[in-house]
């Protein structure tokens, strides 16, 4: 069977990894539809050699499509993905707007596959900084139940969208020839900087960023794990990276724990800290999986342990996650 699939934000840095990657993955697609916003209509895109014109996506657009990835901005997935749903679409939302939503699954298929089964016709893509730690995290959950993670991360710029990567790479430009950069993105100069303030500053005075990793971790792994998160812009074009501290209630055995990781889905150890192999943005960028080093204990707690985990925030956080949610949908349904 084969299936009629949209991507709406088909122009923006995650769109354009979605229609890559559903060729790469082989998704069933029998006709590509490309949907924006109204100033993007008539723009092209290319699917499988093709040229496709991007068609405005907006009420009466999703009439005989089966699969709608949005990945348009919050505004846009909480008035479109309704009525979607409405005529008749799968939508799988990149964006927070559902995530919290009781009535949405919230899925990373190698950890909660199984709550695909209750959806209702929406399913939320977690935020990138949660997707990559929760891979990580769940074979050793599973193992030694975790009780409390601390957690601090190195973000890449393009997590912020085309602006934000052109921003970093003219600052970068503009410093090496003695110009004052630009500062217009984020609230400081990105070049040779490192930003503690992803997203907005809440009351408590976390971030939302910060947030979104406490709660979707509660929402798709366990409610009972502590989370104490610290996430950080740093001038990287793509692959997150993550400083992950967690205690555990059961003891392990800390190659144990490396083997359980080494053969679990999705993950890729590189760790060989004696010929300084550990996994840096510049290694994960472009691929899939999420990439695991420095496992080491924690000697300051009982059952603590400290890994390093790297990931590509556009695909495995972004586009590749929404995309096998997909195809996990699809092989349940067949499977039925
Ligand atoms: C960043 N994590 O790196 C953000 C981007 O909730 O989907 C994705 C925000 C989200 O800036």
């Amino acid at each position: 069977k084969t299936y009629t699939v949209a991507v709406v934000g088909a122009l923006g840095v995650v769109g354009s990894a979605m229609i890559e990657i559903l060729e790469e993955q082989n998704f069933p697609v029998k006709e590509f539809i490309p949907l924006d916003q109204a100033d993007q209509v008539g723009k092209e895109v290319v699917f499988r050699g093709e040229k496709i014109k991007v068609k405005e996506a907006t009420k009466g657009a999703f009439e005989g499509i089966d699969f709608a990835f949005f990945s348009a901005g919050g505004e846009a997935s909480l008035e479109l993905a309704p009525i979607a749903v409405e005529e008749g679409c799968v939508v799988i939302d990149n964006s927070s707007a559902w995530r919290m939503d009781p009535n949405v699954p919230l899925v990373i298929p190698e950890v909660n596959s199984h709550d695909l089964d209750w959806h209702h016709g929406i399913i939320a893509n977690p935020n990138c900084s949660t997707i990559q730690m929760l891979v990580a995290l769940k074979p050793i959950h599973d193992v030694y139940t975790i009780k409390r993670i601390v957690v601090s991360t190195y973000q890449a710029v393009s997590g912020s969208g085309k602006s934000a990567m052109e921003e970093l790479q003219m600052q970068t430009q503009d410093l090496s020839q003695g110009i004052a950069p630009l500062v217009e993105v984020y609230p400081h100069q990105i070049a040779y900087n490192a930003i503690p303030h992803i997203d907005v500053f809440q009351n408590n005075g976390y971030t939302k960023e910060e947030l979104k990793m406490v709660q979707e971790t509660h929402k798709i792994l366990d409610s009972a794990i502590k989370v104490s998160p610290t996430a950080v812009r740093i001038p990287v074009i793509t692959g997150h990276a993550e400083s992950i501290n967690v205690e555990t209630e059961k003891p392990f055995n800390i190659e144990a724990v490396k083997r359980l990781l080494e053969k679990s889905p999705g993950i890729t150890l590189w760790d060989a800290p004696e010929k300084n192999r550990y996994p840096m943005p510049l290694d994960a960028a472009g691929k899939d999986e999420v990439f695991v080093g420095r496992i080491r204990r924690d000697d300051t707690l009982e059952n603590g342990l400290n890994l390093w985990v790297v990931s590509d925030n556009l695909r495995k956080g972004a586009a590749l996650n929404a995309i096998q949610i997909g195809l996990t949908l699809i092989h349940k349904t067949i499977g039925k």
